[in-house]
């Protein structure tokens, strides 16, 4: 039989499923989980296809927690993913980036997970039809469906799931459960299933990309400078080549393609946002988690991502994540550079 038409196709589903019957203590929670993930996915998606003819596009007319002006889209992925996850009966906390506190799932839908996410990550770029996407990030809770709100702000090293799905020239679902294995998705459209297309995704240990809001860079620290500084102005003995800049502004899309191509992304502290921009529980952890299972690192500059513990459900931290030995470049950086304390606080 020729291959013109794949009849054995490794749907996501059929990826988790496989998942569960390699761990056998699996109860199959998790799977179910990820369903309601999945449909979360993909009704957002159908929307973002569909924003501009159908009027989806502008403000909501409301602000979120953080001062952000809310998107009619942000507000409505918001509430497709709550009632999908809702619906499967598998969490007990969720935390979005559009609701100030934490949803707590009435008692009988609760499951023995916390689930934290943004519904629709980089919606300033919504408008112009640039890629968008979900990030998310799943937690087990020790007490279960008992559990109480205080299980939830614990170091991201605790992650169990995470994920992102960019909704851009194509649909496409990134996932890992850990075990160094971080699988690529793209949605097949007429079958409405996503399809392994991205297996084992591996970021190159050096890259020659960087990824950051350059238009920052007069509030930088002196170690934020001298990493960028040491990548644009290579020095001869380091044997580099300039670094090229890529920067889309949306999170999702931006790691997108470190994963991908190599590189750094990175969205550090600066003189006016001291802990940086991005949220440490459904951004900077699913991201970090993800490009640590796929072989890279990520930092703060000067501690890892996944060794930070949120004091509140919002709270947000510097990153730079990317190949091991970009990382290490930013690390030496700020080894190199202590005057970066006094001068983020001026
Ligand atoms: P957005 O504000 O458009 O939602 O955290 C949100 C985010 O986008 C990220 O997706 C993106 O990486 C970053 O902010 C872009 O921020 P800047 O506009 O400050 O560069």
């Amino acid at each position: 039989m020729t291959d013109h038409h794949k009849t054995n196709i490794m749907t996501l589903t059929r990826y988790v499923l496989e998942q569960q019957r390699i761990h056998p203590e699996a109860s199959g929670d998790l799977t179910i989980a990820m369903n309601g993930v999945q449909v979360g996915c993909k009704f957002v998606e159908t929307c973002v296809r569909k924003a501009r003819l159908v009027n989806l596009v502008g403000l909501a007319g409301n602000t979120n927690v953080q001062g952000e002006d809310q998107k009619k889209l942000d507000v409505l992925s918001n509430e497709m993913f709550v009632n999908a996850l809702m619906a499967s009966g598998k969490f007990s906390f969720m935390v979005s980036e559009e609701v100030d506190d934490i949803v707590v799932v009435p008692e009988e839908l609760r499951g023995k997970y916390c689930i934290t996410f943004d519904p629709l990550d980089g919606s300033s770029n919504i408008d112009a039809g640039v890629n968008v996407g979900t990030i998310f990030g799943i937690w087990r809770l020790p007490s279960g469906p008992k559990a109480t709100v205080d299980e939830i702000l614990v170091p991201g090293s605790e992650i169990i799931a995470g994920g992102y799905c960019m909704y851009g020239s194509s649909c496409n679902l990134v996932l890992t459960f850990g075990n160094n294995r971080v699988e690529g998705f793209t949605l097949d459209p007429a079958l409405g299933e996503f399809i392994l297309t991205h297996p084992n995704i591996r970021i190159p240990p050096r890259g020659k990309i960087y990824s950051v809001n350059e238009g920052n860079s007069l509030y930088w620290d002196a170690a934020t400078k001298a990493y960028f500084d040491s990548i644009k102005f290579p020095s001869p003995e380091s044997g580099l080549k300039p670094y090229s800049a890529r920067y889309i502004g949306s999170m999702v899309a931006d790691v997108h393609r470190t994963l991908l191509y190599g590189g750094v992304f990175a969205y550090p502290s600066d003189r006016k946002s001291r802990s940086g921009k991005l949220r440490i529980l459904y951004e900077s952890f699913p991201m970090a988690f993800i490009t640590e299972q796929a072989g890279g690192k990520a930092t703060t500059g000067i501690q890892r991502v996944l060794d930070l513990v949120p004091k509140h459900i919002h709270d947000r931290c510097p990153i730079f994540l990317g190949g091991t030995e970009d990382i290490a470049d930013v690390e030496k950086a700020f080894a190199s550079n202590t005057s970066w304390l006094n001068e983020t606080q001026k």
